[in-house]
């Protein structure tokens, strides 16, 4: 890796499995849509909704039901609102309580040592989910995913998390819990961090095995 961890000068960070758990009230939702149109749920297509827009995630469980010509269009928008508001009176439940181990620390230490932040996260609720969690003054830099083109695991959310800082990527590490994200942030030419199973995650980096050991000091360790 030819990044030392003195050229890092910003986070871009992913939201859902990362900062909080939203993507438990993501896989509710979408388990709770799953069953209604007798499409059979599992952990392989939770785990591979991770990071995925809405709209693709929709397409992908549809698939596994082999439903994906059942629904015209505006049938699936449908669906996924349906979802949507589902997920959302779940969002509204959250507090700042629901931040995960170690992150509101980690994020703290970021910015008192002058780190500059921004998100790349995949989900059209980021906004609302940063409010409840009471940390949008962290993130003034939000990329916005009603603009992209491509979903992850395309670098172009990644790319854009570090022009909205005025980085160069290489200068970025990006952090994500999902393989499709880490693929992004690797494309993107950021370093990776993956938090979570270091098989799933083994394109990144350098993995962590849970957000609370997510520290400035373990990261210089792991970079040199
Ligand atoms: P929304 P991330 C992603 O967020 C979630 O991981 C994924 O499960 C979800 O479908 C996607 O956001 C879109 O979310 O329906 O709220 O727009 O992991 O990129 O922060
Ligand atoms: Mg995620």
């Amino acid at each position: 890796m030819m990044t030392k961890f003195a050229d890092i000068k910003g986070f871009v960070f992913d939201l859902d499995g990362v900062i909080t758990d939203t993507s438990v009230l993501h896989g509710n939702a979408w388990h709770q849509l799953a069953d209604s149109l007798g499409v059979s749920w599992n952990d392989d297509l939770a785990n591979g909704l991770k990071g995925i827009s809405r709209m693709d995630s929709l397409e992908m469980i549809l698939k596994a039901g082999h439903k994906e010509n059942d629904y015209n269009q505006e049938q699936k928008v449908a669906l996924a609102t349906q979802k949507n508001d589902n997920y959302v009176a779940e969002v509204n439940k959250m507090t700042p309580a629901n931040i995960l181990p170690g992150m509101k620390a980690f994020l703290d230490d970021l910015r008192a040592k002058g780190y500059q932040l921004s998100l790349a996260s995949a989900s059209k609720n980021a906004p609302r989910v940063l409010d409840k969690l009471q940390l949008a003054d962290y993130f003034p830099k939000v990329v916005d995913p009603a603009n992209l083109t491509h979903g992850k695991p395309d670098p172009e959310i990644y790319t854009k998390g570090a022009q909205v800082l005025n980085l160069d990527p290489a200068q970025c590490i990006g952090v994500e819990d999902a393989a499709a994200g880490v693929q992004a942030i690797n494309a993107a030419g950021e370093v990776s961090l993956g938090i979570g199973d270091a098989h799933e995650l083994a394109a990144a980096d350098m993995v962590f095995a849970d957000t609370a050991s997510v520290t400035l000091e373990n990261i210089a360790k792991k970079l040199g």
